[in-house]
C-alpha cells in the first residue's frame, strides 16, 4: 500500500473506532440511566455489535438512505442521526425525533438519510426495497441499506422482497447481523443446519457474502465493494456479519444466568470486543496513541451528558397534540 493509501485507511479506521466508541458509550449510558424509569419505552441494545453498523454506514454517502428495525440505536447514529433528538425520544419528550410517540423502535432523521425503523421484525425490509423503487422512478440515484436480523429472515416478506429486488435490479443492500439469537431461540432450533442465510438469499439471485461482524474493517470493506457493485447498476447484494448481543435482548441488564446461552459461549464473544480489536490496530499500526483514546472517550462523554440534559429537560408532548402524528 502507498503512502497516500496507507493515510487514508487509517483515517478511515479511527473513525470507525471513535464511531462505534460513541454509540458504546451512548448505549452504556442509556443502560445506566434505565434503572432510573424516566425512559418508559422498551430498549434493544446493540452493545458488542457495533461494528455492522458502523462499516456499513461509513461505505454509504450522505444521500444514501437506511432502515433499520427494533434494535435501531446503532444504525441511527452510524448514519449520522442526532443524539440529542434520539435521547430525547427515549424519554417520550417532545424534542424526540418521532415527537416523543414513538420511543426507542420509532427512530427518524430524514436529515441524515436515516428513513425509519419499527418494532415489527421484517417489516422495513419491503418498505427499504418500495423506497428504493420510488427513488428510481423519480429519477433520483442513491443507494438503500437495510439492517435487519438473523430472526428476520424468517419471515414471509423477507423473501418477497429479495424476490420483488432481483426482478427490478433495485439498488438495495441487505444487512443481516446474525447475533445467533431471536430473543432465546438460537439458530440450531430455527433454520436447518445445512444452508446458511447467505444461500437463501443467493437462491433468489442475489450476490451474497458472509464476513466477521466483529472486525469493523472487514465490514467495511465488504460493505464498500457491495456498494460499488449496487452503484453500478448490478442489483442488489445481501450482506451477513456474525455477531453477538453481550446484554439480554430487550432491556440494559445481563441475562446469562437464564441459561438459553452458556457463559462459555458469551466469554468467547466477550473477548472479541469490536472496539478492543479496532482499537488494538490503530495503537500497533501506530495511528493513535492510548492518551488520544482517552481523550476522545471525555470528548464523548461530554457530549452525551449535554444530550442526556437536553433530553431530560424537554417537555413532554402537549396533551392536545396526542392525536396527531399517530396513524390509526
Ligand atoms: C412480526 C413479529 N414477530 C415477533 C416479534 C417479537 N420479536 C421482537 S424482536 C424478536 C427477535 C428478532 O430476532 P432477530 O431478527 O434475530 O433480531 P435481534 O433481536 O437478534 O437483533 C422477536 C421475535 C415482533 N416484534 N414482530
Ligand atoms: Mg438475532
Amino acid at each position: 500500500m502507498n503512502r497516500s493509501n496507507l493515510e487514508i485507511k487509517s483515517k478511515t479506521l479511527r473513525s470507525l473506532y471513535c464511531q462505534m466508541l460513541r454509540i458504546r458509550l451512548v448505549e452504556e449510558r442509556i443502560a445506566e440511566l434505565y434503572p432510573e424509569q424516566e425512559m418508559r419505552c422498551p430498549v434493544h441494545l446493540s452493545i458488542g455489535q457495533e461494528a455492522p453498523a458502523v462499516g456499513v454506514c461509513a461505505a454509504l454517502s450522505q444521500k444514501d438512505k437506511v432502515l433499520s428495525g427494533h434494535r435501531s440505536h446503532a444504525h441511527y447514529l452510524a448514519k449520522g442521526g442526532d443524539l440529542k433528538r434520539m435521547l430525547a425520544e427515549i424519554y417520550g419528550k417532545s424534542t424526540g425525533c418521532s415527537g416523543g410517540k414513538g420511543g426507542s423502535m420509532h427512530l427518524t432523521d430524514l436529515n441524515a438519510g436515516f428513513i425509519g425503523a419499527t418494532p415489527i421484525v421484517g417489516s422495513t425490509i419491503p418498505i427499504a426495497v418500495g423506497v428504493a423503487l420510488a427513488a428510481r422512478m423519480r429519477g433520483q440515484d442513491g443507494i438503500v441499506a437495510v439492517f435487519f436480523g438473523d430472526g428476520a429472515t424468517e419471515t414471509g416478506v423477507f423473501h418477497e422482497s429479495l424476490n420483488f429486488a432481483v426482478l427490478k435490479r433495485l439498488p438495495v443492500l441487505f444487512v443481516c447481523e446474525n447475533n445467533l439469537y431471536s430473543v432465546y431461540s438460537p439458530m440450531k432450533v430455527r433454520q436447518p443446519a445445512c444452508r446458511t442465510i447467505g444461500q437463501l438469499a443467493a437462491a433468489h439471485g442475489l450476490r451474497t457474502e458472509r464476513g466477521d461482524g466483529n472486525d469493523v474493517e472487514t465490514v467495511w470493506r465488504c460493505a464498500c465493494d457491495a456498494v460499488a457493485q449496487i452503484r453500478s447498476g448490478m442489483g442488489p447484494v445481501l450482506l451477513e456479519f456474525l455477531t453477538y448481543r453481550w446484554r439480554e435482548h430487550c432491556g440494559p441488564n445481563f441475562d446469562n444466568d437464564i441459561g438459553y446461552r452458556t457463559v462459555e459461549e458469551y466469554e468467547t464473544w466477550r473477548q472479541r470486543d469490536p472496539i478492543v480489536i479496532c482499537g488494538k490496530r490503530l495503537v500497533d499500526e501506530g495511528v493513535v496513541s492510548k492518551e488520544d483514546m482517552r481523550k476522545e472517550e471525555e470528548r464523548i462523554h461530554l457530549e452525551i451528558d449535554d444530550a442526556v440534559a437536553f433530553a431530560k429537560s424537554s417537555a413532554f408532548p402537549a396533551s392536545e397534540n396526542c392525536m396527531t402524528q399517530v396513524y390509526a
